[in-house]
């Protein structure tokens, strides 16, 4: 990135691209799209791959992190790629001794319920995960101009994971301890906000070119427990890699009742799901932030014309937002028909071409 050689240098100046000029509210040639859970079970090229691999030892290989992480960005055109990984793997890296089980997800063996079980978990340093600076090395050398995401779970989510042992439907144990012993969740959350902060400023300095928390399962607090036990340590999350210069994005599911305050804790872009529209969403957030969302992945099950109606609905509420990234309202679902996303990338492309 020098001005001596400017025909030698191939980096592509990310900054340019159509995903972080939409976050920055910059005009944008076409709407940039990408999904959330673009790598992964919907792909037979990533079931080949992850046949005989672990989940957790595919995201510390260097070798299958690039390879996965590709796979949707050649398959469908894709704007942007998101990281493969989980919100688990800085947990992993510092010591926590954490399984991804199939048809499950993240299972914790020793959850942290008590102030000796928080002592046990160390801060998270870039020593603890070489193999994702590497990762998102390799990556960036293979994407070109195609923009990397990288993300980190937000502190609430991931306590929940840790509190309960596992997936949860009512997040019981977890708001026990947030209500039952406020210092010690306040602690367990300031931990956990380091351990993410650290791990979005790996995969920034080594050239991500934006960042996304998932705070996925905030929507299940109420929004005065959301202001007072959970936004101070995702704005301290968000807040100290304000510094990178990156957009932040900040996502949850089922959050129409927070997005005031996850977009002010600290976001360039605010997620929203297919709950709220996006026309909502804007208002709600004082049109001050740029927008991420908001197809129901469920329609991607809808015959073609029900689907192109809804895309199309979608992104003419985002040429009213502030900036519009294309994206569904939460994950892709493994049985989705992987031809039905290429196309939608491309009707998203061609109809908001300008
Ligand atoms: O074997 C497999 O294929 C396991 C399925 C899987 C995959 C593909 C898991 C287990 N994690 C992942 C990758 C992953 N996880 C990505 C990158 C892939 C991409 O987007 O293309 C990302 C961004 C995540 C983040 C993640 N993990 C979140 C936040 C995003 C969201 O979906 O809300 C959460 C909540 C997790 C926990 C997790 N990991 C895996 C599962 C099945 C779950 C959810 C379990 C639950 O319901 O609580």
């Amino acid at each position: 990135t020098s001005a001596a050689s400017p025909t030698l240098d191939p980096t592509p100046d990310l900054a340019d691209s159509t995903l972080v000029r939409a976050a920055r509210r910059q005009p944008v040639p076409h709407t940039p799209v990408w999904f959330m859970r673009q790598a992964g079970r919907s792909l037979p090229e990533y079931r080949e791959v992850r046949k005989d691999v672990a989940m957790l030892t595919s995201c510390r290989t260097p070798e299958l992190v690039t390879e996965i992480t590709l796979q949707p960005v050649r398959r469908h055109g894709v704007d942007a790629a998101i990281f493969f990984s989980d919100i688990v793997v800085p947990l992993q890296a510092v010591g926590v001794d954490v399984d991804i089980v199939a048809g499950t997800g993240p299972v914790i063996a020793e959850p942290i319920r008590t102030r000796a079980d928080l002592d046990r978990l160390p801060e998270l340093t870039p020593e603890h995960v070489p193999d994702i600076t590497e990762s998102v090395r390799l990556l960036t050398a293979e994407l070109g101009g195609t923009p990397l995401i990288g993300f980190a779970g937000a502190p609430f989510t991931l306590a929940s994971y840790l509190v309960e042992g596992g997936p949860s439907k009512n997040h019981e144990r977890t708001k026990a301890l947030m209500h039952g012993d406020p210092q010690l969740w306040s602690d367990l959350c300031a931990r956990l906000a380091q351990i993410s902060g650290a791990f979005l400023r790996v995969q920034a300095q080594a050239g991500a070119s934006a960042v996304q928390l998932f705070d996925s399962w905030a929507g299940h607090l109420s929004r005065a427990d959301y202001l007072r036990h959970v936004e101070p340590h995702s704005r301290s999350v968000l807040e100290g890699v304000a510094d990178l210069g990156i957009p932040r994005i900040h996502f949850g599911v089922g959050t129409g009742e927070l997005l005031p305050a996850m977009a002010d804790a600290g976001a360039d872009v605010i997620g929203v799901d297919y709950r709220v529209s996006l026309t909502d969403a804007v208002e709600r957030t004082g049109g001050r932030y740029a927008v991420q969302g908001n197809l129901d992945p469920a329609l991607l099950f809808a015959p073609w014309s029900a689907l192109e109606a809804r895309v199309r609905e979608i992104v003419e509420e985002g040429r009213n937002a502030p900036g519009h990234i294309f994206n569904l309202g939460h994950g892709v679902l493994p049985d989705t028909d992987p031809t039905v996303l290429t196309r939608v990338v491309e009707l998203v492309h061609e109809i908001s071409a300008r």
